[in-house]
């Protein structure tokens, strides 16, 4: 390939369409391929960047079962949220589209039987799990159990996300039903199966051999153990009722495995946009002058770097990925984001508390993207990172320019005379930031290309704190003149390089600027592409009036953290005291609702209470029930001492037949249940006004 390809194709991961997006998705996949998207809009390239729904498989259909609606009403409610989720953060997709689209199933349809016909897959019937009381096969999600090369317990059927190892379910130890819990049995059914093992020594060539320097170290050390670990046939359908019907006789009842139809989905993407703007979509995909780019998370990287790949080389007519810049994980305030546990910074509610600040996100979790490794998103580290980065360092320069140029000259953009060392120096350096992020941007390493990007703001400070203008402006006007013209030269090439990073800033410093500007009803023109940055001399000219000042960034409050730790801080308590109530004992057998009515539940008022005598556990009490008062003995003296409990309203059963317990009467039961450290409590009619002898129904 030539150094500069032809036109770039460039899928990020379809998010699995049961649920909101978070952050950890934005950092991991779609800021990434947003910058170097953007990036390669700005250079002028042919760029078609793709990506969609994921709408088939398991996850979707547990999620239906858990909501008790239809999985098309789990995946029209998520692709509604997700995709304004991306629209608001500024992701600029050419095409999001859906894997329920029918372009989608007619090309995922056509992949299969195209393979079909040319003999690329095993037909077999194997045994497979099979959850006899849900009367239905165990695929995938369905089923959980012990990975067999990590031990995580918890690992799927395909997937172990512990270890990233792919499987088949009938490899799993100890296997589970997610769906009943039961153990499965086998059962025999056929099915279709791609024969990696016979695509090994070309993936060793492809990827071991040919991709060791400009792939990732964690993309290409998955790969390689994986190859190395020898690869098995992989079953490509599945026994299930949600997904893309198998296209070939005697599939009846089978849809694609949804790791089959999905990365399909990047070019069902690509042909939708293709259509919808009038061009072809075949060189996107087909002509060996194209760079096919998988933005993913690590969990993904077998699908996209064996998988999805042996499947385009066995249709023969495909180009491969050129690289797979996968990212690691972003953990979550020293935890792994849950969604369900809810311990996630949601995309849709993180607008909703910093409305209009998508910047600051997308610039946080630019600069601490877990490129190498996992990494941490914290909230302080948000609050320094806006505080101290984008509000003193990029904000604070952008602000004294254009306060200073409207001081002094009416915003108007003053004649340099006399260049010293400094300034030449400067504008020098400032020519050589293009190539310089632009460097790190193409070996896929945004945090080093962002951090450069703030150089260019610093270079800025750092100058107008040396030349000091709002000094000079009393002594010397040529010499402030100067200055500021140079210091507009660099707010000008910060607007154009800040684009793919920090968009929504881009375009206000644009306007602030007056230079082009995406609004429609710009009366200036000044364009400046990323090239111009290092080879024009006028970035922006003298003579041209710059727009209104506004803050570009703000600070944040302690107060605005606060508030978010709180949030997250119950979640964690929610989900400490759901893991505290381990045993929950099964419901009992279903009763009417007459043998509902003959309990006669009240509200009573514990108004004596001694131990009985010569026993642990025992407490007499005197409850003033409404009706009257009576005696009820109670197993609760190891809980509560006699005084505590003297006030109390408790929720009595009254009409329990007496019982005598060590030669008293006891007549009646107070109801009580435990905490979640396993302290009895009383079920507590906890309302002010309700008075004893109150019927409970
Ligand atoms: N939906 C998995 C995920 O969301 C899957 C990606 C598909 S990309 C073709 O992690
Ligand atoms: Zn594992």
């Amino acid at each position: 390939m030539s150094q500069n390809p032809k036109r770039y194709t460039i899928t990020a991961a379809l998010p699995y369409t049961n649920g909101p997006v978070h952050i950890g998705h934005l950092a991991g996949v779609y800021i990434p391929a947003d910058i170097y998207a953007r990036f390669q809009r700005m250079q002028g390239r042919d760029v078609a960047f793709v990506c969609g729904s994921d709408e088939h498989g398991v996850p979707i259909t547990l999620k239906a079962k858990k909501e008790g609606i239809t999985p098309q009403q789990v995946v029209d409610k998520y692709h509604a949220i997700i995709k304004k989720s991306f629209e608001d953060f500024g992701i600029t997709f050419d095409n999001y589209s859906r894997t329920s689209a029918k372009i989608h199933h007619d090309t995922a349809s056509d992949f299969f039987k195209k393979l079909h016909a040319d003999g690329k897959f095993i037909e077999e019937v194997t045994e497979q799990l099979y959850d006899v009381e849900a009367n239905q096969f165990l695929a995938d999600r369905f089923v959980v159990g012990t990975c067999p090369k990590c031990g995580n317990e918890e690992s799927y059927g395909d997937q172990c996300e512990n270890c990233g190892t792919s499987h088949n379910a009938t490899d799993l130890i100890n296997p589970k039903s997610a769906i009943s819990g039961a153990v499965p049995s086998l059962k025999e059914t056929k099915h279709w199966f791609l024969p990696l093992d016979q695509y090994e020594p070309w993936l060793k060539e492809w990827i071991v051999d040919g991709h060791k320097k400009d792939w990732k170290t964690n993309v290409y050390g998955q790969c390689k153990s994986w190859i190395d670990d020898g690869l098995r046939p992989r079953a490509v359908t599945r026994d299930l009722d949600w997904g893309i019907p198998v296209p070939v006789e005697g599939a009846e009842g089978k849809v694609l495995y949804v790791w089959f139809d999905a990365p399909i989905g990047y070019i069902s993407a690509t042909k939708e946009w293709a259509a919808r703007e009038g061009k072809d979509w075949e060189p996107y995909w087909k002509d060996s002058e194209s760079k096919l780019l998988h933005f993913i998370g690590k969990d993904n990287i077998v699908f996209h770097c064996i998988i999805f790949p042996s499947m385009l080389k066995a249709e023969g007519s495909y180009i491969l990925p050129n690289n797979v810049p996968a990212n690691e994980f972003l953990n979550l305030e020293g935890s792994k984001i849950s969604t369900s546990k809810n311990w996630a910074v949601w995309l849709h509610e993180y607008l909703e508390e910093f409305p209009n600040q998508q910047d600051v996100l997308r610039y946080t979790l630019t600069a601490n993207a877990p490129e190498t490794k996992d990494n941490d998103f914290t909230w302080s580290d948000f609050q320094a990172r806006n505080n101290n980065e984008l509000v003193a360092v990029f904000g604070n320069f952008i602000n004294r320019v254009v306060v200073l140029t409207h001081k002094y000259y009416g915003g108007e953009v003053p004649e340099a005379s006399e260049y010293l060392e400094i300034d030449q120096t400067i504008l020098k350096e400032l020519k050589t930031y293009p190539a310089v992020i632009e460097s790190s941007i193409e070996r896929y390493r945004f945090r080093e290309a962002q951090m450069e990007l703030m150089n260019v703001a610093r270079l800025g400070n750092k100058y107008l704190a040396d030349e000091e203008p709002w000094k000079t402006i009393k002594t010397d006007e040529a010499r402030t003149k100067t200055v500021m013209y140079v210091a507009l030269q660099i707010a000008t090439a910060l607007a154009v390089l800040s684009e793919p990073f920090l968009p929504f800033t881009s375009e206000k410093l644009k306007k602030m600027l007056n230079l082009s500007s995406s609004d429609a009803t710009k009366e200036y023109d000044i364009e400046n592409t990323w090239k111009d940055v290092e080879t024009k001399a006028n970035l922006i000219p003298s003579g041209h009036t710059i727009g209104k000042g506004e803050l570009l960034f703000s600070k944040i409050e302690d107060e605005q953290i606060h508030a978010q730790l709180d949030k997250l801080e119950a979640s964690k308590k929610r989900n400490d005291s759901m893991n505290s109530v381990q045993d929950i004992t099964p419901q009992k057998d279903t009763i009417q609702f007459d043998d509902f009515t003959k309990l006669d539940l009240r509200v009573g008022t514990i108004i004596e209470a001694e131990k009985m005598a010569k026993t642990k556990k025992l407490l007499v009490l005197k409850v003033d029930t409404g009706i009257d008062i009576r005696t009820i003995v109670s197993g609760i003296a190891e809980s509560f001492t006699p005084e505590e409990i003297i006030g109390k309203k408790v929720t009595v059963l009254v009409n329990l037949a007496p019982r005598a317990l060590r030669g008293v009467d006891s007549e009646g039961m107070i109801l009580m249940t435990e905490d979640t450290s396993g302290k009895l409590v009383f079920v507590n009619p906890d309302t002010d006004g309700v008075s004893n002898g109150g019927g409970i129904n």
